[in-house]
C-alpha cells in the first residue's frame, strides 16, 4: 500500500472537495482519499499493484481538479 498526498490548489468548496473524493475513489486500487479544503491537499492511499499515481493524477485532472507538480 502507497500513500501519496497530492496538492490541488484548485479546490474551492465542499463541492470541490466530494468530486475529487468521488473521481479518486471511483479508481480500482484506491483503498482511501481525503482531501482537505483549508490546506489544498489530498490524501490517497492506493495499492500500487492495482494502479498507479498517474493513473491516479490523470483521473482527478480529468474531473476538473489537475494535481500541481
Ligand atoms: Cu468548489
Amino acid at each position: 500500500m502507497q500513500q501519496v498526498t497530492l496538492n490541488i490548489p484548485k479546490m474551492s468548496c465542499g463541492h470541490c472537495t466530494m468530486t475529487v473524493e468521488g473521481a479518486g475513489s471511483a479508481l480500482a486500487g484506491v483503498s482511501s482519499i481525503k482531501a482537505d479544503l483549508g490546506t489544498k491537499l489530498v490524501e490517497v492511499s492506493y495499492d500500487e499493484d492495482t494502479v498507479t499515481l498517474e493513473e491516479i493524477r490523470q483521473a482527478l485532472a480529468a474531473a476538473g481538479y489537475p494535481p500541481e507538480a
